[in-house]
């Protein structure tokens, strides 16, 4: 007899009860979405609930979980998320110890044994890609098998934590279902700001879209490829166009964000997609990296839709690049931003950094000053550089002895002091350092009315007055003391 297992599959939020700024966005838990989908496809039952775009109270997820009745709950937790994930197994063990809390996400695969010894209400980790591994330990657990030997996963027994050897990679990205959109109604990501900087959600209704897993690259900073590795995978134009032929049908969207780190790696596949887009009438926006991209590659993204790209620019001191081996040159980037700018891609997002290498200084952070002015994005992120677990960056700090007390909840991009430092800046100076750089580039006559003069609608007013009086509150007013 078939003995019919629930799943609960939870997204979290970055602070609890507060409401996120304007400029930081929100967008739909596509990792869990995967999972949802490949579990349903293999007959569970799946609740999934996104914490990032609901309010409640601890006494509202524990009445939430008994009317619920999951067997194993699992959750996504980020380095800055993993403490209110302890939070919530502690609540789930409350309302019953013997529902399955299984984690997954970049920082439990970063420290699989550490999160357990940390966390006493998580009972196992899930290192990396995840269908695959939780399908199999939720079948394992259904039909109450032993679990030692699930490639991916970490665990305790009597004798400790113990670590089974990682899961290979899934070969054939195709053949995953996508991802699942119908567990949490989609028009609730209507009630926050924005898709992406300047993608207002009043205006557009959105899918996110992963093309490909995994990153060649090896940014010292970045925790992207702890998951997939150094090999990309990419899926085919089909699966993607399908994919948002779906979305378009079912939850009539009019723009595709398209999340991979860089999909501009795989020109005909990228071309592809670009016809078909053009052919649906979709506009959409991507991730790139400078070095792979030419004029007319933006030409062909443009004519086919695309109003919007983020670079990762990171520094303006080609010193910084290459200690951080970002692997790009200066000239590389204000080449980019030149073709950009001539095929009038509407919005340039970029990301800068602050602290990414122990050894900046404040020539390097006035060289990123000078190079924002210089390429004038449409938006510019300035982010402080955080040493997540498992990056290089983390092991120089540590061996500097630069990283001060793990919390991890101060672990964020902005709005936390930081709890390490590099060697010129104290964590004081680098949230300083952000805000000066932030403070510069955005408070411009020369930045500030052309923007204006952009303006299109009364949406658009509204958007942009949001984010200007966050912009207020966080970076001009709360100058030097963030929350
Ligand atoms: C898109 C994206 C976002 C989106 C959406 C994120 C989301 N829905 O979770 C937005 C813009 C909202 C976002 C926000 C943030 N992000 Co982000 N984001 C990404 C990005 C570019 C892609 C992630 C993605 O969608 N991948 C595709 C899916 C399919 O893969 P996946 O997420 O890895 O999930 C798979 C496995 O991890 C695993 N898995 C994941 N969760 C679970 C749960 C269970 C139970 C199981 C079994 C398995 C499992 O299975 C999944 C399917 O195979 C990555 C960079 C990267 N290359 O990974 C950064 C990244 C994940 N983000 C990062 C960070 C830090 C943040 C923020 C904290 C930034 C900040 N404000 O300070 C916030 C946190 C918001 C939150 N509440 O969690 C870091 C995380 C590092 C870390 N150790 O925590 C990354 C790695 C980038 C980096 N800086 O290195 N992000």
């Amino acid at each position: 007899m078939m003995i019919n297992m629930k799943i609960l599959l939870i997204a979290l939020p970055l602070t609890l009860g507060k409401r996120y700024t304007e400029f930081g966005g929100i967008q739909y838990p596509n990792n869990l979405g995967y999972i949802a989908s490949y579990l349903i496809k293999h007959n569970y039952e799946v609740e999934m609930w996104d914490y990032n775009i609901e309010h409640f109270t601890e006494e509202d997820f524990a009445e939430r979980v008994k009317s619920s009745k999951p067997d194993i709950v699992g959750i996504h937790c980020k380095t800055p998320t993993i403490l209110i994930g302890e939070k919530f197994a502690k609540i789930i063990k409350e309302v019953n110890p013997n529902i399955k809390v299984i984690i997954g996400g970049p920082h439990c695969t970063a420290l699989p044994e550490r999160t357990l010894k940390e966390f006493p209400d998580f009972d196992i980790c899930v290192m990396g890609e995840g269908e695959v591994t939780f399908l199999e330990l939720c079948n394992k657990i259904k039909n109450k098998e032993p679990i030692e030997g699930t490639l991916g996963i970490s665990y305790r027994t009597e004798k400790g934590v113990i670590t089974e050897p990682r899961r290979p990679l899934i070969k054939n990205l195709d053949e995953l279902p996508f991802p699942n959109r119908d567990l949490i109604d989609m028009k609730k990501y209507k009630v926050l700001a924005h898709v992406e900087r300047g993608i207002p959600r009043s205006v557009w209704t959105a899918a996110e879209i992963m093309v490909s897993r995994g990153c060649p690259y090896q940014c010292i900073y970045c925790a992207g490829n702890l998951n997939y590795g150094l090999t990309v995978r990419f899926r085919s134009a089909k699966s993607v166009i399908d994919e948002v032929k779906e979305c378009i049908e079912k939850y009539n969207i009019n723009y595709v964000n398209i999340n991979d780190d860089t999909i501009t790696l795989k020109k005909d596949l990228l071309y592809e997609i670009c016809d078909s887009f053009k052919k649906l009438k979709i506009k959409w926006g991507c991730l790139s990296r400078v070095d792979v991209v030419t004029k007319e590659m933006l030409q062909k993204m443009v004519d086919c839709g695309c109003m919007r790209i983020n670079f990762g620019v990171e520094s303006g001191s080609q010193r910084i690049l290459d200690l951080t081996k970002k692997r790009t040159k200066i000239e590389q980037i204000k080449r980019a931003y030149q073709y950009a700018k001539e095929v009038k891609l509407k919005i340039i997002d970029s990301g800068f950094l602050i602290g990414q290498s122990p050894d900046e200084t404040l020539e390097d952070v006035k060289a990123t000053l000078k190079l924002m002015k210089e390429l004038k994005p449409t938006f510019a992120s300035v982010t402080i550089t955080v040493p997540f677990p498992g990056t290089e960056l983390n092991k120089m700090l540590k061996e500097q002895g630069y990283l001060g007390k793990e919390n991890w909840e101060n672990f964020v991009m902005f709005g936390k002091k930081p709890e390490w430092r590099t060697k010129y800046f104290s964590s004081t100076d680098l949230v300083k350092l952000q805000k000066w750089v932030l403070r510069k580039y955005y408070l411009r006559v020369s930045y500030i009315i052309p923007k204006l003069l952009e303006i299109r609608s009364l949406n658009e007013i509204k958007y942009y007055l949001n984010v200007g009086i966050d912009f207020i509150k966080n970076v001009v007013i709360k100058r030097t003391s963030p929350a």
